[in-house]
């Protein structure tokens, strides 16, 4: 119990039979209400073995645990306030917005309001891509529009989002002249990282509805003026549109091999990723129109969870297409539940990124200690020597497995994939390892020295 305090919500150790359901049903109120989190519930071998009668309690108390889901209508107003004296806003949406299922309700205020949206790695779907007031998404590799629409701003509405220092660099350089009105349904994570000038805490789907309301009365039918804001917005996603080079070696191009899965399949289906640069390209590259088709660790940082999170996820909706886009290091770490896969008939669609190494680590390693590749190499792409190799290893969990090396190969094998559904398939992409996540903040460096492309680096500070 003691040791999975720090990575769940709650922990319980349960002694005795008796103790089992309520304490269930409790993991399950702590688990889905408030901010949602993982409940641990530790049931020793002498509560298995006896006996007890069933008594499922027809109420839940826990004294001490209340979460706050409707906020305070005084701070509401202030918020609308804010936005209506703003003259360069933007909506910071993270992660919450799904959680809370209060996506038509953010569509709703940005349309009312006028305001450009950034989505959070986690909130990816949480608003559509396509959507002309989307900037993508901001952060380290965020688009620079993104990046810098935080940066400048006046006012940043965060919904759900918890000022991640992938999000901020350097906290005490981040967006210097704006203020903070800051939503989140856990009290603990307002004003962690940045003050907020108006705290609310409440779910974001009874928040948001509440602002917009709150909003139309203060505004009386006026409307923002934010032109200027959205022609220089405008100009900056015209300056720094997403791109990538291709490789100089010849092999495929990463982000070429991911956009085309993202526009073969399209968005109603569910894609996984695992973390590194397969991750950053994942969350680039695939357009995502609709909340919960992007599943993703985050800042938990798990390698290995895209193949475990598509099973879920095909399970939960079979109908659904679902692609794990993975590198070849996370791959390593969970592709023995391809057994589960063909076992149980869960006939999800794996993309290896395979660019035969740590190729997150390996950026940092060219970038940031001279080239000095160390430890980062898997052998997984050898052009010899494939340890191992994944085609193999698909084909012997009973699943299809397929290599593609060259750029015309691309498209028939997705299309392949996508259209057999009796077992598991694995696509190995040979991809070029020297290809680099762009645009880039470094780590611990204020956004304003966003550097979208390798040869165009403005000179930043280190730390
Ligand atoms: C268990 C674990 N170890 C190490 C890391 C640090 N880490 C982040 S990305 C990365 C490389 C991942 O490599 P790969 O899966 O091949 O993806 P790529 O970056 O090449 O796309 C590593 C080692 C981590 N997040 N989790």
């Amino acid at each position: 119990m003691g040791i999975t305090m720090p990575i769940t919500k709650h922990s319980f150790l349960v002694k005795t039979a008796e103790e089992v359901p309520a304490t269930i049903a409790a993991a399950y109120q702590i688990a889905t209400t408030g901010r949602p989190g993982p409940v641990l519930v530790d049931i020793t071998k002498d509560a298995q073995q006896n006996l007890a009668p069933f008594i499922w309690p027809p109420k839940v108390e826990l004294p001490g645990y209340r979460p706050i889901t409707k906020a305070h209508g005084k701070q509401i107003q202030a918020a609308a306030q804010l936005l209506l004296e703003s003259k360069k806003p933007v909506f910071y949406v993270g992660g919450g917005v799904i959680r809370a299922e209060a996506t038509a309700e953010l569509a709703r205020l940005v349309e009312a309001t006028g305001v450009p949206v950034v989505t959070t790695l986690m909130a990816r779907g949480a608003f559509p891509d396509s959507h002309p007031q989307h900037l993508g998404m901001p952060g380290m590799h965020g688009t620079v529009p993104a990046v810098l629409s935080l940066q400048e701003s006046d006012l940043i509405v965060s919904l759900g989002a918890r000022f991640d220092d992938r999000v901020t660099g350097k906290a005490s350089e981040f967006a210097p002249n704006a203020k903070v009105v800051h939503v989140d349904v856990d009290p603990a994570e307002i004003s962690k990282i940045r003050v907020a000038d108006v705290p609310i805490v409440g779910d974001a789907k009874e928040v948001i509805s509440d602002l917009i309301t709150a909003y139309a009365d203060a505004a009386g039918g006026s409307k923002l003026d934010l032109a200027d804001w959205w022609n220089y917005l405008h100009g900056l996603q015209k300056e720094f549109p997403l791109g990538y080079a291709e490789p100089a070696d010849g092999l495929l191009a990463p982000q070429y091999v991911i956009k085309r899965i993202g526009e073969l399949t399209g968005p109603e289906a569910i894609y996984a990723a695992g973390v590194g640069q397969h991750q950053m390209w994942a969350a680039q590259f695939i357009k995502y129109e609709r909340p919960h088709a992007w599943l993703n660790s985050g800042g938990a940082g798990t390698m290995g969870y895209a193949i475990p999170a598509a099973m879920g996820a095909k399970v939960a909706e079979p109908e659904r297409t679902v692609w794990a886009i993975d590198g070849d290091g996370c791959f390593q770490m969970t592709n023995q539940e391809l057994a589960t896969c063909t076992i149980n008939d869960i006939p999800i669609k794996v993309a290896v990124i395979n660019n035969s190494s740590l190729g997150m680590v390996r950026q940092w390693q060219t970038l940031f200690y001279d080239g000095r590749h160390s430890f980062t190499d898997l052998n997984t792409g050898h052009e010899t020597r494939m340890v191992p190799d994944f085609v193999k290893m698909a084909d012997a969990y009973g699943a299809l497995g397929i290599r593609v090396t060259k750029v015309e190969e691309v498209d028939a094998a997705i299309k392949l994939a996508l259209e057999t559904n009796d077992r598991p398939v694995v696509i190995d992409f040979i991809v070029s390892a020297d290809a680099m996540v762009w645009p880039m903040v470094p780590q611990g460096v204020s956004n304003s020295f966003v550097q979208y492309a390798k040869d165009h680096a403005p000179e930043w500070e280190e730390e």
